[in-house]
């Protein structure tokens, strides 16, 4: 008979020696999961060089700290179950009926605190993204076609008569609207540090859009597995000042090409 004076048969739950383990766990692994979910990919990718990288990270760090709580909480408890007391035998020890796993009040606050959670990061989500489809619309936007294929990607720019370059080039606070797609097979571009990512599909075009708000020299990469130099698939962005992007756009040889969507409607 198991002695009921014990916290698992008082109610005080909290009392318990295991109990008290798993939340030390639980402390821990959320600042743990939440740091390298936030500040460690952050620094990865390198400081951001436009607005929507910078509402990138907000949301990464919202989000990540956000969900690090729910997923520390299972982790605390896988290995929390490690390091407590075993036990041996077919049947439950007599102390698993107690008070939290039959309280209604628990299994209640649970469900209302994860569907919280669910609706905040959906309207979140969704204000960001209405926020891109807006830029999308902005008429002083200047239009970039964008073309991969196995392993590079090409750029053709407006009112040019037919420039078209391997590395991008960006003049600074200009809005500018990519029209996305692929010759091949599917490829994903990734501004990195100017927080855009968009799948470009054969026979199909994808629009994403960025005001880049610093001059420098970014990354460029696929993220989409496309075949064997998926890995080396990266070139570099150049974002310039308005003269010295006009005056590199003029300095490029006219090739007379149309986009590459042009060419293929010709053909
Ligand atoms: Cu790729």
């Amino acid at each position: 008979m198991p002695d009921t004076n014990t916290p698992y048969f008082t109610g005080q739950w909290w009392k318990r020696k295991d109990v008290k383990r798993h939340a030390v766990l639980w402390v821990i692994l959320t600042a743990f999961i939440g740091y390298v979910g936030t500040e460690v990919q952050v620094r990865a990718m390198g400081a951001p060089a436009s607005e929507t990288m910078e509402n990138v990270i907000n949301l990464m760090r919202i989000f990540t700290w956000a969900a690090s709580p729910v997923a520390a909480f299972a982790a605390a408890i896988a290995i929390g179950a490690l390091m407590g007391k075993r036990h041996y035998g077919d049947n439950p020890p007599p102390e698993s009926e107690h008070a939290i796993r039959n309280s209604p009040r628990a299994i209640a606050l649970w469900i209302v605190v994860s569907a919280l959670m669910c609706l905040f990061a959906l309207v979140v989500g969704l204000i960001a993204l209405q926020k891109d489809d807006a830029r999308l619309l902005d008429a002083k936007a200047i239009h970039i076609n964008v073309v991969g294929q196995q392993w590079a990607w090409n750029y053709d720019y407006p009112g040019s008569a037919g420039v078209r370059s391997e590395v991008l080039h960006l003049p600074v606070d200009q809005p500018v609207v990519f029209h996305v797609t692929s010759k091949d097979v599917k490829h994903s571009f990734w501004l990195v540090q100017l927080g855009v990512k968009i799948d470009a599909n054969p026979g199909q075009f994808t629009e994403t859009s960025v005001t880049p708000n610093k001059i420098g020299t970014f990354d460029i990469r696929c993220a989409e597995l496309c075949g064997l130099l998926h890995a080396y698939m990266q070139n570099k962005v150049i974002v310039e000042s308005k003269a010295d992007y006009e005056a590199w756009l003029a300095s490029q040889p006219d090739t007379g090409k149309t986009t590459w969507v042009e060419e293929k409607a010709a053909a």
